[in-house]
This record gives C-alpha cells, sequence and structure tokens, in this order.
C-alpha cells in the first residue's frame, strides 16, 4: 500500500449558479456534447444535484470512473474535490480513471458502496466536440431507477449553488490510497475484481484449452473503447488466446476517430474479417463502455435478440448458471426469440421499457437471472449493467462445451424453437419538431388501428407501451408504440433516449417462422413488406423527410 498523501489548503468554497434547463437524465444518464459539459458550472451543477438528490452520504464510500473518452479525467478530478466538499468518505477510482460500466457496478457490489458515478456516453463518439456523458448508480451496482433520475433532476432545476474545494490534482494514474480534504482516493486496479469476478462464472480451464487447441480462432475488436485492458488481460493473458486476438485494445480519447458502436455498421472493421475469406471461428466486439456487445460467426451475426436466446437455452452448460435461471427478461422492443426458450424450461418472461434500469428490480427480487435488450445488451444477476465482455466468455464457454460453430448451434437454435427475424431500422439526427409530430399522429390512430387490416396483415392490438413494475408497482408511460397483428408480426415505433442531437426515431420489425425450412431467407428481406407497413401506417418518409435509415440493423 503506497503511503497517504495529503494534499493541502482544503476550504470548502460555495459556488452561486444558476439552473441549466437541459439536464434531463435520459434513457442511461445525462448526454451532451462535450462543449455543453464544459460551460462553467454545467457539469458542476449536475453533481451537486446527484448529491442533494441522495440521503445519508455523508462517510460513504463512492466508485469513480469512466470509459476513458475525451473529458474523462478533468471530470474526474472536478467530482472528487465536489465529493470531498460534499462530505463523501472514500472514493474507488480506476486508474487513469478507466472504469468499465460493468466493471464499475462490481465494484460497487463489491464494496458495498453507497453508489458510483460513470463518466460515458456509452457507444457515441468521443473528441472535444463529440459527446460526453454522466450517469449516477446505486447501491445494487445498477442506474439509479427513475424516481432517483427525477429527483436529481427537479433538483437541477432550482440549484442556485454547489460545493467544491481547492485542492492540487489527484493522481489519477499510481495506485494506492491519497487524501482530499477529508476524503480518501483510492486509484484501484480498473480491471482485477472484474477479472476475478468473471472466473467465479466461467470454466476458464475448459474456455483456455479450448483456444489454444489451435482448431479455434477468435477476432475481439475493442474499438479503442473501454474494454481493450480488460480483453488483453482475460483473453490473451488468462485464457492464452494468441496475441493479437483482440484489436484496438488501446483506449484512446476519441476512439480513433470512430464509432464505438458494436454493429453491423460501425463494426466495420470487424464484420469485414468475419465475412471475409478465412474468417475466425469467432468475432465479438463491445462499445465505448463496454457494456454492449455484438457476437458474430463465421459469415454471421447473432441478433442480440437470438443471443439472449441462445445464452438462455445453453445456460445449464457455464459453470456459473448451471443450477437454472429464476426466470429472464427482455425490453419490449427485443424479440420474443427469449420467450420461447422461457416457456420451454417453464421459467417466467419479463416485458421491460427499454432501459437497463428496469432490470435492476427484478434481478434484486430474484425475478430473472439474465436479461437481455436488441440495443447489443446481454447480462446477468452477477452485476447490475449490461457486460459485453461476459456476454464475450458466455459464447466462448458454450462454443468449449458444445464444439460446434457458431452457425451450426444458432441453425439448431431455430429447429428448435423457430426463428423470430428481426431487425431495427435508426433516424438519426432528424429534427425534434418532426419526430414529435410523427409519434404524435400515431398515437392519435391507435384507437382506431386495432382490427384494421392492411392486405395480408389483421391488427391484433395498438398501443403506447406502459409497465407496471412487478416489484416496486411504479409505473411507466408512453414507452413506445406497439402494433402487433394476429400471425404474431410486430411493429414498434420509439424515440430514442440516447442521442446528444435532434431525435433519433428507431423503427423495430419482427416476424416469426416456426417452419425450418423457411430459416435461410435475407432478413431485410423477409421483413420487407413489414418494413413497407410501418411507413404506410407511420407516414415515415413524409412527416421526417428522409427516404431510408441511417443505420440498419
Ligand atoms: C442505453 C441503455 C439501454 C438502451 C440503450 C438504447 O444503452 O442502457 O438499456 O437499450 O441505451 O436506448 P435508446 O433506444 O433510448 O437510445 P447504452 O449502452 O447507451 O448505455
Amino acid at each position: 500500500m503506497s503511503p497517504i498523501k495529503t494534499i493541502k489548503t482544503m476550504n470548502v468554497q460555495t459556488v452561486v449558479t444558476q439552473p441549466f434547463r437541459d439536464q434531463k437524465p435520459g434513457t442511461s444518464g445525462l448526454r451532451k456534447k462535450v462543449p455543453v459539459f464544459r460551460q462553467p458550472h454545467y457539469l458542476e451543477n449536475f453533481i451537486q444535484s446527484i448529491f442533494d438528490s441522495l440521503e445519508g452520504l455523508t462517510g460513504k464510500t463512492f466508485v469513480l470512473g469512466g470509459d476513458g473518452r475525451y473529458y474523462n479525467r478533468q471530470a474526474i478530478q472536478i467530482i472528487l474535490k465536489m465529493a470531498s466538499a460534499n462530505g463523501v468518505g472514500r472514493v474507488l477510482v480506476g486508474q487513469a480513471g478507466i472504469l468499465s460500466t460493468p466493471a464499475a457496478s462490481c465494484i460497487i457490489r463489491k464494496n458495498q458502496a453507497f453508489g458510483g458515478i460513470i463518466l460515458s456516453a456509452s457507444h457515441n463518439p468521443g473528441g472535444p466536440e463529440a459527446d460526453f456523458g454522466v450517469k449516477y448508480n446505486i447501491g445494487n451496482g445498477g442506474p439509479a431507477p427513475e424516481k432517483v433520475t427525477s429527483a436529481i433532476f427537479e433538483r437541477s432545476q432550482v440549484i442556485d449553488s454547489y460545493k467544491i474545494i481547492e485542492a492540487g490534482e489527484i493522481n489519477l494514474d499510481q495506485l494506492g490510497s491519497q487524501q482530499l480534504g477529508g476524503m480518501t482516493v483510492e486509484v484501484i486496479d480498473s480491471v482485477a475484481d472484474y477479472t476475478e469476478l468473471m472466473e467465479s462464472l466461467f470454466d476458464f480451464n475448459q474456455i483456455s484449452q479450448f483456444l489454444k487447441s489451435g482448431q479455434f480462432r477468435m477476432c475481439m475488436d475493442s474499438l479503442h473503447a473501454v474494454t481493450g485492458p480488460y480483453a488483453q488481460a482475460i483473453f490473451e493473458q488468462k485464457l492464452g488466446a494468441s496475441a493479437g486476438t483482440v484489436k484496438n485494445g488501446m483506449p484512446l480519447e476519441d476512439f480513433g476517430g470512430g464509432h464505438p458502436d458494436p454493429n453491423l455498421v460501425y463494426a466495420h472493421d470487424l464484420v469485414e474479417i468475419m465475412f471475409g475469406d478465412h474468417a475466425p471461428d469467432f468475432g465479438a466486439a463491445s462499445d465505448g463502455d463496454g457494456d454492449r456487445n455484438m457476437i458474430l460467426g463465421q459469415n454471421l451475426f447473432v441478433t442480440p435478440s437470438d443471443s439472449l436466446a441462445i445464452l438462455a437455452a445453453n445456460a445449464n452448460l457455464v459453470p456459473g448458471y448451471k443450477n437454472g435461471l429464476a426466470g429472464v427478461a427482455r425490453s419490449m422492443p427485443t424479440s420474443g426469440a427469449v420467450d420461447r426458450v422461457a416457456e420451454k424450461i417453464g421459467i417466467d418472461c419479463y416485458e421491460t421499457p427499454t432501459g437497463w434500469k428496469f432490470f435492476g428490480n427484478l434481478l434484486d427480487a430474484d425475478k430473472a437471472t439474465l436479461c437481455g435488450e436488441e440495443s447489443f445488451g446481454t447480462g446477468s444477476n452477477h452485476v447490475r449493467e449490461k457486460d459485453g465482455l461476459w456476454a464475450v466468455l458466455f459464447w466462448l464457454n458454450i462454443l468449449a462445451v458444445r464444439q460446434q460453430s457458431v452457425e451450426d448451434i444458432v441453425k439448431e437454435h431455430w429447429k428448435t424453437y423457430g426463428r423470430n427475424y428481426y431487425s431495427r431500422h435508426d433516424y438519426e439526427g432528424v429534427e425534434i419538431d418532426k419526430a414529435n409530430i410523427l409519434m404524435e399522429n400515431l398515437r392519435s390512430l391507435l384507437p382506431e388501428l386495432a382490427g384494421k387490416e392492411y392486405g395480408q396483415y389483421k391488427v391484433k392490438y395498438a398501443d403506447d407501451f406502459s409497465y407496471t413494475d412487478p416489484v416496486d408497482g411504479s409505473v411507466s408511460e408512453k414507452q413506445g408504440i406497439r402494433i402487433g397483428f394476429s400471425d404474431g408480426d410486430r411493429i414498434i415505433f420509439r424515440l430514442s433516449g440516447t442521442g446528444t442531437q435532434g431525435a433519433t426515431l428507431r423503427l423495430y420489425v419482427e416476424s416469426y417462422e416456426p417452419d425450418a425450412n423457411k430459416h435461410k431467407q435475407d432478413t431485410q428481406a423477409a421483413l420487407s413488406s413489414l418494413i413497407t407497413l410501418a411507413d404506410e401506417i407511420a407516414q415515415i418518409k413524409n412527416t421526417i423527410g428522409r427516404e431510408k435509415p441511417t443505420v440498419i440493423t
């Protein structure tokens, strides 16, 4: 343990400020452009609003870290000084300011911390003109539920001062304890606790033998984001995968100019490798803060919805889950593939609004063990966040046990359970007014849609999804417009809650095909009539003035 270093001058300053109107947290914390966060008092106001909304934080332990994007280090210095001024007892900070979102969740839980602040705008680009974000996680390690984020927002709207101490900078690169006023700052290894947790869940021996067998090659693309050091430590150093298995493993402040979003569009280098000649057997990517994942086989993209279903169906092969799943949960727009697995195993399947925070209560109450979302998120009760590398390890464990290709596993799954053709079409950077008009028009159509026929499709139900939490009874309304047809097909419309520029309209399309002879179609072709119908009902092109989506996954 390094000696305790005291930084002198600890005057607590109370700085007069005025509210910013735009500090309402979205699907996952407050996300804005860096120049917005760098305005005088902007970050400070939001952080003080967090502290003001928490009762009994004096003397308590917090966890702090981020995905290493531009402004991460500066923001950490400010937050540490504010935490000290607000009476926090101890802050555990990831070395160099680095903590992946799932690692932060793991560390909060392991240390029974009061909560944590994670600095990330997830999959959004980084850099001086790009995106930054702040989210607060509660003591269970998960994102703050709506009652907490609402309280933070309400406080931000009336805030008139914040507290900060005058002090020098903390050395974020040196492991060990330093003193900041009355508060201890412990700079901790960003990777160790998380690696240990993974080792407790998966059969590292079997995966290691498999990786070293020479029969199997994998490629992990960390997209110059936070998972680089974690992936190198786990796959290459611990499990013995060959050097170079992890690509783009050095976290960069601007993610190398890329968009750290593991999907077919933004992880194009990996997609080229996996769809090229001599492709490895298994490919994976994760996002800016390490909570998302994309899984690929040779010439094959596994949709996140299918991935969740396959993990659930094979959980008995993995040490950490071999005693069975209490239940599963998926967000409403996620395909119903996992529902069929749950039905077969005889466990409950919960349908929640979009946002990992909605899984927290289900996991805490042991109603669900595995959770997942179409937005490339999968996770379990081991932490309270989705977890990219956990999903990759889960797949590796299944592959090591079954000794089959990704394609064979997916095709067998479809044969057993049927295939849910599924796609999401995103229209990014749409004018906010136009996006709102489209959603309002759809809402006003809802009462007359039920029973209506559009060619082969008959509308069975049409509503704006509302969720009542089965644990605490809280109600979340207006969570997405669902139009379901009598054959089980669905189209869903939502506005994203994570963008920082204009609005993003998301259209989700799903069609179930039980017949294995019809599982070879191209996804977009299989869904084409539903996609056309979605435009007919919502008048997308006419209302937002876009001919085609920005991103299709
Ligand atoms: C966040 C949330 C996820 C959500 C995703 C997309 O992920 O944690 O639960 O599914 O955003 O949300 P939206 O459709 O509102 O943009 P992340 O990885 O960005 O933190």
